[in-house]
């Protein structure tokens, strides 16, 4: 049974947020206002469902998914663009493909030291996030 990501975390540690909304091709006002966000993540599981919701004074973000189970994911207010989209365990990281038209975009997210780990990935730029339990 892998980590439990389930939980209320807020954001200490953001790096190359910059590059990887750069690879998305996000304005540099919209660019701008993002850096400064304090982003929290509420991760849930009901049953065999995953909710997880990004927050900010600014925009939210919330996205749900059955592991293994392909679906559409529309990134509404971030790049709004419509991907495939697929979760799936590699050994305790949970691991989001997004496939659409920007190359190696995804995420995983994993547990280290009480710490959840995120990586953000998009066409050879990787922005790495660090949250502590609330
Ligand atoms: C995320 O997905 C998405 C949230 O974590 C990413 C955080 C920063 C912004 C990323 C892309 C920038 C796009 C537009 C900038 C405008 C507004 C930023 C608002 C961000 C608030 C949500 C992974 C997640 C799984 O689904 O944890």
């Amino acid at each position: 049974m892998p980590a439990n990501l389930c939980g209320t975390w807020d954001i200490i540690s953001n790096v190359n947020l910059e590059g990887y909304m750069v690879a998305l091709g996000i304005s540099p006002q919209l660019r701008k206002i993002a850096l400064k966000l304090k982003l929290k993540k509420v991760i849930e599981q009901q049953g065999d469902e995953y909710i997880i919701k990004t927050t900010s004074t600014f925009r939210n973000y919330t996205v749900s998914f059955r592991m293994g189970q392909e679906f559409e994911e529309f990134t509404r207010g971030l790049d709004n663009r419509n991907v495939k989209s697929l979760v799936t365990w590699e050994g305790n990281k949970m691991v989001c493909e997004q496939i659409g038209e920007k190359k190696n975009r995804g995420w995983a997210h994993w547990i280290e030291d009480d710490k959840l780990h995120l990586d953000l990935f998009c066409e050879g730029e990787v922005c790495s996030q660090v949250f502590k339990k609330k």
